[in-house]
C-alpha cells in the first residue's frame, strides 16, 4: 500500500507491543513504565521536559548485535540484508512505530546509520536526501523531534588514518562534504544540535604521527564547521563527545577537561558544548560524575549519551543505564546545572547480544527511562533535603570572610599571606565525613521511592 506521506507507516513490526504506558511502581509487567510518568512533575516541571529521552538510530534500528567472535543475533523483522532504498525507508518506518509505541520523544541519527554510502558521493547524497524526507514524514507523523544529527568519518576505509586528521588531503575533503550535508539535513529536521565524535581522530602509532599537526588540523575542521553552521542559519547547538580510545589507540578529545583545553587553545570554546558519554568516562578513568561536573564548572554540559560500560572490561559495551545510583548522580548534576536546553538523554546503548527479540529492544529502553525517572525523582529528593548541599557550603565556610575574599579576588600577596600564617593557632583538621554523606544518599533514595 503506498501510504500517504504523513501517515505513520504502523506496520506492526513491533507486533506484541503495546502503546507503553505509565503503570506505577507495583505493576510487574515488562512492557510498561512503572518510574517514568511523562507529565508528572519533578521541581515544577514535567518529566518529560527534565529528561528529554532520545533513541539512537544506529543502535536501535542497526545494530545486528555482532561482537568479534559471532554473528549478529538480533531479529529485524524490518530488515531485509540489503542495502536498497527500499530498505532503508522501511526502517523509518520501523523506527516511527518503535518510537511512537515507546513515546519516546527524541531520536539521534549518523547519516550512514540512515541511508547507505553508494560508489559516488552523487549518488549516496541523493539517496540520504530521499531518506531525510520520509525521516521528516516520520517525524511530523509521530511529533518525535531530532536530538542531534552527525555524520559517520569512522566506517568507511577511506578513514582508516582519520578523518579531519588524516595525513591525506583528500579525505580531509571527503570528511568535509560529509559534514556539510550532514549538518544541513540536521537542520533540515530541526536538529537541536550537532554532534563530533571522532572515532579515529587520533593515533594507532606515533611512529607514523605528527601530532601537533593532527591536532591543528582537526580545530581547523571544527572551525570550517562552526562558520558553516553560522552561514546556512543553524542555531543548534554544536557538541563535541570525548572518548579517550577505541577505535584509535589514542583520541586527541580523550576526556572532558582534555577537550575543554583543546576547545580553549584553538578559539573554540564559546561554540561547541561538550556531549558526555558514560562508557566514555569510564574508558577515561573518570566517573561520569566527575565529567559532568567537570564539564558544568566550565559552562560547557550541552548534552548526554546514557549508557553504561560492564566492570573489568576494557571496552564500549554501551550498555543501558539501570544503574540507579548512576543516573542519581547524573540527574543531580544535571539539576544543579539547571537542566537540559538543547541536550537530553540520548540512550547511545544496545541490549547484550543475548537479548535479540523486538521486545528486547523496547525492554531494554523502558528500563533506562524507568532508572532515570528514579534518578531525576532521588536527585530532587537530595536536592529538597538541602544536607548535601549545606555541607558542601560549611565546607568552604572559612573562606566567606574578608581574607578569603580578598584572596581570591587576587588582592592579597605571599608575604602578607606568609606573615598571617604566623599568627595562626594551630589548624585543627575537620572531617570530611564521607561514609555519613554516602549513607545520607542512601536514605534519601530509599525514601523517595517509598
Ligand atoms: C561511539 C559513540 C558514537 C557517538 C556518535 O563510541 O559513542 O556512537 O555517540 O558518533
Ligand atoms: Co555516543
Amino acid at each position: 500500500m503506498a501510504a500517504s506521506c504523513d501517515t505513520v507507516r504502523m506496520a506492526d513490526f513491533f507486533a506484541g507491543v503495546p502503546s507503553i504506558a505509565f503503570k506505577g511502581p507495583d505493576c510487574n509487567e515488562p512492557l510498561a513504565l512503572r518510574q517514568y510518568d511523562a507529565s508528572a512533575l519533578v521541581e515544577g516541571r514535567p518529566m518529560r521536559d527534565h529528561l528529554r529521552f532520545a533513541s539512537c538510530y544506529w543502535h536501535t534500528m542497526r545494530n545486528g548485535l555482532s561482537d568479534p567472535f559471532g554473528a549478529p543475533t538480533a531479529q529485524m523483522p524490518w530488515d531485509d540484508g540489503t542495502d536498497s532504498l527500499d530498505n532503508a525507508l522501511r526502517r523509518v518506518d520501523a523506527f516511527g512505530e518503535f518510537l511512537s509505541k515507546t513515546g519516546i520523544g527524541f531520536w539521534c541519527f549518523h547519516d550512514r546509520d540512515v541511508a547507505p554510502e553508494r560508489d559516488s558521493l552523487v549518488a549516496t547524497e541523493r539517496d540520504l536526501h530521499t531518506v531525510i524526507e520520509r525521516l521528516e514524514s516520520m517525524q511530523r507523523s509521530t511529533g518525535a523531534r531530532l536530538l542531534w544529527g552527525t555524520a559517520c568519518l569512522f566506517s568507511h576505509p577511506r578513514y582508516m588514518h582519520g578523518a579531519a586528521t588524516s595525513p591525506d588531503v583528500r579525505v580531509f575533503l571527503h570528511a568535509a562534504a560529509q559534514v556539510r550535508v550532514a549538518m544541513e539535513a540536521t537542520m533540515r529536521l530541526g536538529g537541536e544540535g550537532y554532534v563530533f565524535w571522532g572515532g579515529r581522530e587520533g593515533y594507532t602509532t606515533l611512529l607514523n604521527t605528527d601530532l601537533r599537526r593532527e591536532r591543528e588540523q582537526l580545530a581547523t575542521f571544527l572551525h570550517l564547521a562552526v562558520v558553516h553552521a553560522r552561514s546556512i542559519g543553524f542555531t543548534g547547538q554544536l557538541y563535541i563527545e570525548p572518548k579517550p580510545h577505541e577505535p584509535s589507540t589514542h583520541q586527541y578529545d580523550s576526556d572532558v577537561e582534555a577537550t575543554l583545553n583543546f576547545l580553549r587553545e584553538f578559539g573554540l570554546i564559546n561554540h561547541v558544548k561538550l556531549n558526555i558519554e558514560t562508557n566514555h568516562a569510564t574508558l577515561a578513568g573518570h566517573s561520569m560524575e566527575h565529567e559532568l561536573r567537570a564539564a558544568i564548572a566550565a559552562g560547557a554540559l550541552g548534552s548526554i549519551d546514557a549508557n553504561m560500560g560492564t566492570p573489568g572490561l576494557g571496552w564500549d559495551t554501551d550498555r543501558f543505564p539501570t544503574d540507579l545510583a548512576l543516573t542519581t548522580q547524573v540527574m543531580l548534576a544535571v539539576l544543579d546545572m539547571g537542566g537540559f536546553t538543547t541536550g537530553g538523554l540520548n540512550f547511545d546503548a544496545k541490549r547484550r547480544r543475548e537479548s535479540f527479540t523486538p521486545e528486547d529492544l523496547v525492554i531494554a529502553h523502558l528500563a533506562g527511562m524507568d532508572a532515570f525517572a528514579a534518578g531525576l525523582k532521588v536527585a530532587a529528593a537530595i536536592r529538597k533535603d538541602g544536607r548535601l548541599a549545606a555541607f558542601v557550603r560549611d565546607r568552604y565556610s572559612s573562606w566567606q570572610g574578608d581574607l578569603g575574599r580578598r584572596i581570591l579576588s587576587r588582592g592579597a600577596n605571599l608575604a602578607e599571606l606568609h606573615r598571617l600564617a604566623h599568627d595562626l593557632e594551630a589548624v585543627e583538621p575537620v572531617s570530611g565525613r564521607q561514609e555519613m554523606l554516602e549513607d545520607i544518599v542512601n536514605q534519601i533514595t530509599i525514601r523517595a521511592l517509598r
